[in-house]
């Protein structure tokens, strides 16, 4: 049996749709969390940190890193990459549309803003050209796809859906006027192993 270890924060961030993926399937994996003196500690570690920065996932000996590599490799071992190159295409637009998307909220949040600031920058950045454009692709793709029902690509799950639910789980996007996005976001949350998960995350 293969022996995984994802290394990553306590954190939803980048780690979080890799997590999802391994509860979703089933498949045991060690959800290895370490922040602060631990993390200082094991980031001069070049082989399991060779960019000294996580995520990373460990693969018996092997290991791998940068979250979207990461991502499509255990979408790949665990059957959520979907079914052709196509659709692997269109599971990857909608992966980097999240990244792009990421990469504005990690700016608001980690620009050095006061609080009240920063809820000015994201009321801006939602009621934005760019995101209504970065959501609107989303949002097409799930209507096309599926005519807005089931999963984002595809006849089943894939790895488009659980970095959907990852970003959710850092951040609540404004998806007023996107409510296909909110009720799949449901029906991946609502997948039994899924659902076990996140209780365990409960506060
Ligand atoms: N492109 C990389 C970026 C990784 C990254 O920025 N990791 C951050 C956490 S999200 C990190 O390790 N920061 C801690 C550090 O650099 O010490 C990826 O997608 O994995």
């Amino acid at each position: 049996m293969v022996k995984y270890t994802l290394n990553y924060f306590p954190a939803a961030g980048r780690g979080e749709a890799i997590r999802l993926m391994f509860h979703a399937a089933g498949v045991d994996f060690n959800d290895n969390r370490m922040a602060g003196e631990e993390w200082a500690k094991n980031k001069p570690d070049a082989r399991r940190f060779p960019l000294h920065q996580m995520p990373t996932l460990e693969v018996d000996d092997n290991v791998i890193c940068q979250s979207s590599a990461i991502g499509r490799f255990v979408a790949r071992e665990l059957g959520f990459y979907g079914n052709s190159s196509l659709e692997q295409a269109a599971i990857d637009q909608v992966c980097e549309t999240f990244n792009d998307i990421g990469a504005e909220i990690i700016k608001i949040m980690f620009g050095g803003h006061d609080e009240e600031t920063k809820k000015t920058k994201f009321e801006e950045f939602y009621a934005s050209d760019k995101y209504k454009l970065l959501m609107g692709f989303v949002s097409k793709t799930l209507k096309r796809h599926n005519e807005g029902k089931d999963f984002m690509i595809g006849e089943k799950i894939s790895l488009a859906d659980f970095v959907l639910v990852g970003v959710l789980c850092m951040i609540e996007l404004d998806l007023k006027e996107f409510p296909e996005i909110t009720a799949l976001r449901e029906r991946v949350l609502s997948i039994e192993n899924v659902k076990k998960y996140m209780d365990t995350q409960k506060k």
